[in-house]
């Protein structure tokens, strides 16, 4: 969920402001991972989507498997249930040391999101679970070094994703950790934020671990969740205004999103059909969603909860076409393993990407075109060349002013015929031998 808090210290934080670095707004494209003991288990009800679902029924039937900690201690909750009948009074953390990652080759996955045409990568270093994927400072031995997978998974996800030539971000939970503070369950969005731990003690923690993320990695991207603990708001030795300069002295054309409980961001978020209202708000703004409803892996969906590869596309192109990224989230298995139907969604991107991706890294939107649900229409711009994104067949009349129906052309060059036709243009769309939306590029007139 996006932030709640007020704005803290504008004037501390506004001295970070800056404009969006290039190569974040022109990747378009990125992928998150969820990845932790969760996926052991990897079971929620896929209820439906964020910003859909009346937040009490939300949280008893939680889609997000990664909040299966909180979700089985809701008396009466199904996962509850479940989890009492199959493993009784077993701790969460039998969850860490059964996770293996005995299949994750971080090299093949870094090519797969590459082949996918993402731009960056970005995997959970803490989620609300507080598990570290490093050997965090003040962990003890509750992270994936020590326990279950007995690897540097960050680290090993950094140089495997750098190597295949992509950013590399990081998530980072610093509103919730169910290990440091362990409080009743969250029922609704209020005990969510009351669960919060914002004491001095937690912010050092925290501090640490994102200091030591920075020391380390050098993420590209800084993608917080559920706001910094709150002692670290205002100015201090500790202050997260300290971690900035820390972070931006490190990577210079490092982004940090929304999610801070902070008045400083580089990109906003929205997540599924929540904090939409921020896409039009003249700012940098990424969607993020997973293939089916939930971002761990969740082994009670199907195919009717997933994207394939074309309604993966289309929502890609809805965002770009809008000037936003496009964050879509993959959920490994406990071995590391990517789901059937996650494959087969990425699998159906790569395929759209190797034919068509030059309309969509760098692209920008075309203000003046008209998007459409029925025929499916989408409207990207490449430098002087005006893209229309059409999953539709046959004819269909084009909706933008200012275009040379002489240029249109595939994105191959073949010329595509096409006639001004009621203040548009009239086409008929190409067969194409990928599955998606099909592009006719113009020529400005
Ligand atoms: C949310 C979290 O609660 C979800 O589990 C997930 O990490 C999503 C990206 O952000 O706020």
């Amino acid at each position: 969920a996006t932030s709640h808090g007020e704005p803290q210290r504008p004037e501390l934080y506004r001295t970070f402001e800056r404009e969006v670095p290039a190569w974040y707004r022109d990747a378009k494209f990125g992928i998150f991972v969820h990845w932790g003991a969760y996926s052991v288990p990897a079971w929620a009800e896929p209820s439906g989507e964020l910003g859909t679902i009346e937040q009490r029924t939300w949280f008893t039937h939680n889609p997000y498997a990664e909040w299966y900690f909180n979700t089985v201690r809701i008396d009466g909750s199904p996962a509850r249930e479940r989890q009492d009948a199959l493993h009784g009074g077993a701790p969460y953390d039998d969850f860490l040391d059964r996770w293996t990652a005995s299949a994750w080759d971080p090299r093949q996955m870094a090519g797969l999101f590459r082949r996918c045409g993402a731009g960056y990568v970005v995997p959970t270093t803490k989620h609300h679970d507080g598990i570290t994927l490093w050997d965090a400072p003040g962990t003890g031995t509750r992270n994936t070094v020590r326990r279950g997978p007995r690897r540097d998974i960050v680290g090993e996800f950094a140089e495997a994703v750098r190597e295949a030539g992509l950013r590399f971000g990081v998530y980072y939970s610093g509103g919730l950790d169910w290990h440091f503070h362990h409080s009743g369950p969250i029922v609704d969005n209020a005990s969510m934020y009351a669960s919060r731990p914002v004491d001095e003690a937690y912010n050092e923690y925290a501090f640490a671990h994102v200091a030591d993320l920075i020391a380390r990695y050098a993420p590209d991207v800084l993608w917080g969740d559920i706001e910094w603990p709150d002692a670290g708001k205002p100015d201090g030795p500790r202050s997260f205004a300290r971690l900035l300069e820390r972070y931006y002295a490190a990577v210079p054309d490092g982004v940090v999103n929304d999610r801070w409980g902070l008045t400083h961001w580089d990109f906003r978020t929205s997540e599924y059909q929540h904090g939409r209202d921020t896409e039009s708000d003249g700012t940098m703004w990424e969607n993020c969603r997973g293939i089916g409803l939930s971002f761990g892996y969740n082994q009670t969906e199907d195919a009717s909860h997933y994207l394939d590869g074309p309604a993966a596309v289309r929502h890609l192109l809805d965002v770009v076409s809008r000037g936003g990224n496009f964050l879509l989230n993959v959920g490994p298995d406990e071995a590391g393993r990517i789901p059937e139907l996650q494959l087969s969604c990425l699998e159906g991107i790569a395929a759209w990407m190797e034919v068509n991706s030059s309309l969509v890294h760098g692209s920008r939107p075309v203000p003046w075109a008209e998007p459409s649900d029925g025929p499916w229409v989408r409207w990207t711009a490449s430098g002087a060349q005006v893209n229309a994104l059409v999953d539709a067949a046959g004819p269909v009349v084009l909706r933008a002013g200012g275009l040379d129906p002489a240029s249109a052309r595939t994105v191959h060059g073949v010329p595509v015929e096409a006639v001004a036709q009621d203040g548009g243009i009239a086409v008929v769309v190409p067969g194409s031998a990928v599955p998606g939306p099909v592009a006719v590029v113009f020529d400005r007139a």
